[in-house]
């Protein structure tokens, strides 16, 4: 417990919001949210478990294998064993590889691209420190897009000429007033708003929480029914589509619009170009099938009775179509929000107050509004006069290019052609965790010649490392933070709590040191003479000048710094009242949109050129490789939302897993008419399985899924038992995805196209190791 005497409170903060943390300078005794809600965001409560874990990585260690000859190494990654060594030791044989490898191969031979959530935080960012340390090196092959939106940002642009999934949304005060039907389509907002990348101002939930009050008419669609539906109870309805049948089901709302002359034909002259080609697919002109209500449900589940109920309820009410990103995670993802998008523009509410769509009301707040704000500057991933990335590959396609080096590819318009990666090096991210086909990663990974891994905890992918560093956790280290992404409400100091755990390093400084052995760099060059609170102290400046362009005045830093407190920015008049796209829709000829021709592309000419027949020049529906409609006897769709009390892979291994852990395993939900059919009880270990592998889960039978269904959150650390025919013993679903791209256009993650069997587990009892490091460590 507590010495009282000795305690002390410091204000720190994660993605998941600011928090005061209780602790005597050596023990973190507990911690909670420091700002005022009415929603307890779970997250918080993890601090302790997050430094005091046993999961942690102590020491600087190196496979056994490799560390006997590093330029030939033996043994299997992830199956040696480890080897403690000292940092300078560790260091050095990363620094004398690195040399070899870069001479020999060049920068491109160098994967830096490191994707991942790390810490928040503006100075301690894992994956930027990393490239800035190549950068002094001589350069590196970096990463295009990312795991979250990369269909989405992909096509966004050439239909509207920005991304929208990472920008500010028509502002919550503007949609209570005005809006009068909101539709939730692949959104779970209840659980993917307790994080922002930056720390969530949490805003978000309160927001819904007024809607959930308001009394307007609410739906969510979704094959699940999400934390969110359950949230609203009584005043949301939620309607299960298939997986990934989206397209169709809006086809079908589309078509019933043409059908009743419902759609706004005024609109789309002013403000869009290409529906009339793409009227010719609806109504079946160019391939004999009008999308009708009918065909529509045919394919999607949902009952043609109730698609055209959504299209007259859509068409008379002030609309606004919130859309979530689950549902783009998918083959063919870039079709569904550009389905939106177009569906959005027949109706002819875009550019209104409260109509029209919007991409991130689930993530990281967006529509609250944004704040007169002094933002503070960042760590760059580059020193000055450094080299930049040499090459970068699409995030989601590094198995491919571990595979295939040289070999030709496709991206958005480009032909390129993946680098031959020798040296891998991720820091801040959990990629044995967030990548698909989790087997296929682990075949590929053993192809380079170096792999190390920079991280807090014994993850998967530390396991399957050669040289693995031991990173302090955002608690153990300096560092200052903004919330929202979008409100830049509050400017937060991140005060040490305690200090480094065992060896535990800081990556600043690790990248610092190893710069040092670097004749163009030195560690001044890296660090450019400044230390952790110097740096902040310039960040925090920055922001300074920013605000003071704002009217908005910062105190001296040291005073800032000293007081643990974290200045909430003041509200602009001006940008509670901001409408996405008002300022085009008023009037599109002196306000055009960045794309080609202006306005909102529903046929793209430039997508067109690219001739991707799985990215065709206007949304249409396309069969996925795996889905309801050719799944084999008894196969169901594996669906992998993000999950309630975890960031992805982040506090899997903390005590909040005894919150949802079903039979010590990861839960996953399935109907009560699939578990009846396979004689599974609530809280079984059941086996789930494809031809890419296997798994063990707990099993959640209730009513709240599609029949046809599952659910396993993404983000459970994978556990493979090579005992046991390599099986999962701790749920870890990409054990079952597919890896491959949502299409040549944004080559996005495709998480969600999977299918699966299930079956009661009968098997030997399994013991779970996902959270014992390796011997030794
Ligand atoms: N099937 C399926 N797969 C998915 C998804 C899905 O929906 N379905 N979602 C995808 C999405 S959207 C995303 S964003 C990705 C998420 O994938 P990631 O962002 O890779 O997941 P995290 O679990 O956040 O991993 C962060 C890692 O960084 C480590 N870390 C934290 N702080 C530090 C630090 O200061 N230094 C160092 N060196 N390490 C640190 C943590 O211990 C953790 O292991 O997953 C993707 N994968
Ligand atoms: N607590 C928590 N919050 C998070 C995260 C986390 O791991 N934990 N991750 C963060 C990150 S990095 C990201 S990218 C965002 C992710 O935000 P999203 O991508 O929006 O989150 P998901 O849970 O993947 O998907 C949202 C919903 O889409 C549904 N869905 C999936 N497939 C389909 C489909 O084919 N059709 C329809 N209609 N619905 C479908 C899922 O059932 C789910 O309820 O969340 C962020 N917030
Ligand atoms: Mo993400």
């Amino acid at each position: 417990m507590a010495n009282t005497a000795k305690t002390h409170t410091i204000l720190t903060a994660a993605h998941w919001g600011p928090m005061l943390v209780e602790t005597d300078g050596e023990t973190v005794f507990s911690s909670r949210g420091a700002l005022k809600t009415s929603f307890v965001n779970s997250l918080q409560s993890a601090v302790r478990d997050q430094v005091h874990s046993k999961t942690r990585v102590r020491y600087p260690m190196v496979r056994k294998g490799y560390l006997a000859s590093p330029a030939s190494p033996q043994g299997v990654r992830g199956q040696d064993e480890f080897v403690r060594v000292s940092w300078d030791e560790a260091l050095d044989l990363i620094h004398a590889q690195h040399k070899r490898i870069r001479e020999t191969y060049g920068p491109s031979s160098i994967f830096a691209g490191s994707y991942g959530w790390r810490s928040n935080g503006v100075l301690h960012k894992a994956a930027t420190l990393l490239q800035r340390y190549m950068s002094l090196a001589g350069g590196y092959t970096g990463h295009l897009g990312d795991y979250s939106t990369g269909a989405a940002q992909a096509i966004m642009p050439h239909v509207v000429g920005g991304n929208e999934v990472y920008q500010q949304q028509t502002s919550w005060p503007l949609v209570l007033e005005h809006t009068d039907v909101v539709v939730l389509w692949s959104a779970n907002p209840l659980n993917t708003l307790k994080i922002a990348w930056n720390a969530s101002d949490e805003q978000g939930i309160p927001y819904f929480e007024q809607l959930r009050q308001s009394g307007k008419r609410l739906i969510c669609i979704d094959p699940m029914r999400s934390e969110t539906v359950d949230f609203f109870g009584e005043s949301m309805e939620w309607i299960a589509p298939h997986m990934g049948t989206d397209v169709a089901m809006m086809l079908g709302i589309a078509y019933t619009l043409v059908e009743n002359d419902w759609h706004d034909a005024q609109f789309l002259a002013r403000c869009t170009t290409g529906f009339d080609l793409f009227a010719k697919y609806l109504l079946g002109e160019s391939d004999g099938q009008p999308k009708t209500a009918e065909w529509a449900s045919a394919i999607c589940g949902v009952s043609a009775v109730k698609i055209r109920e959504l299209a007259k309820l859509f068409h008379e009410n002030t609309t606004m179509l919130m859309a979530g990103w689950g549902m783009q995670r998918q083959q063919f993802g870039e079709q569904k929000h550009w389905m939106v998008v177009t569906l959005a523009a027949m109706l002819g509410q875009i550019g209104t107050p409260g109509g029209g769509f919007g991409l991130s009301y689930h993530f990281a707040n967006g529509g609250n509004p944004t704040r007169r704000a002094a933002v503070l500057a960042s760590m760059q991933g580059a020193v000055k006069g450094g080299a930049d990335a040499v090459d970068k590959i699409p995030v989601a396609r590094i198995v491919e290019a571990l595979e295939n080096p040289g070999a030709l590819y496709q991206h958005n318009g480009m032909d390129r052609h993946f680098p031959d990666i020798r040296f891998v090096w991720w820091a801040g991210g959990a990629n044995f965790t967030h990548h698909q086909d989790t087997n296929r990663l682990i075949r590929a990974w053993q192809r380079p010649e170096l792999v190390v891994i920079s991280e807090c905890n014994w993850t998967a992918a530390a396991r399957h490392a050669d040289i693995v560093l031991p990173a302090t956790t955002s608690f153990e280290r300096n560092d200052l933070t903004m919330t929202g992404d979008y409100s830049n409400q509050h400017l937060v100091p991140m005060k040490r709590v305690v200090m480094p755990q065992a060896e535990a390093r800081d990556d600043f400084e690790v990248f610092a040191e190893l710069s040092e052995r670097w004749e163009t760099g030195g560690r001044e060059r890296f660090t450019e003479g400044k230390n952790d609170l110097q740096w902040l102290e310039t960040f925090y400046h920055i922001a300074a000048e920013r605000g003071a362009s704002q009217q908005v005045t910062l105190p001296p830093f040291a005073e800032f710094w000293q007081a643990n407190q974290l200045i909430e920015m003041p509200t602009s008049e001006q940008n509670g009242q901001f409408v996405r796209f008002a300022a085009f829709r008023a009037d599109p000829q002196a306000n055009p949109l960045k794309t080609p021709s202006g306005k909102i592309e529903i046929y793209s000419e430039r997508i067109a050129s690219f001739n991707y027949a799985d990215c065709p020049p206007h949304p249409m529906w396309l069969e996925p490789d795996e889905w309801h409609g050719n799944a084999e006897p008894q196969q169901l769709q594996l669906l992998s939302a993000h999950p309630a009390h975890r960031l992805h892979s982040q506090l899997n291994h903390t005590s909040l897993r005894e919150q949802y852990a079903v039979a010590g395993r990861e839960p996953l939900t399935l109907h009560p008419q699939d578990a009846r059919a396979r004689n599974i009880q609530d809280g079984d270990v059941v086996r789930v399985w494809n031809h890419r592998g296997q798994v063990l889960a707990g099993a959640v039978v209730n009513d709240g899924i599609k029949p046809g269904v599952i659910c396993l959150h993404e983000g459970a650390w994978p556990d493979l038992d090579l005992q046991a025919d390599g099986i999962c013993k701790n749920g870890a679903v990409n054990v079952l995805t597919k890896d491959l791209p949502s299409s040549k256009l944004g080559n996005g993650c495709a998480g969600n196209t999977a299918l699966a069997w299930v079956e009661k587990y009968r098997g030997p009892a399994l013991t779970l190791t996902a959270f014992d490091p390796p011997a030794n460590a």
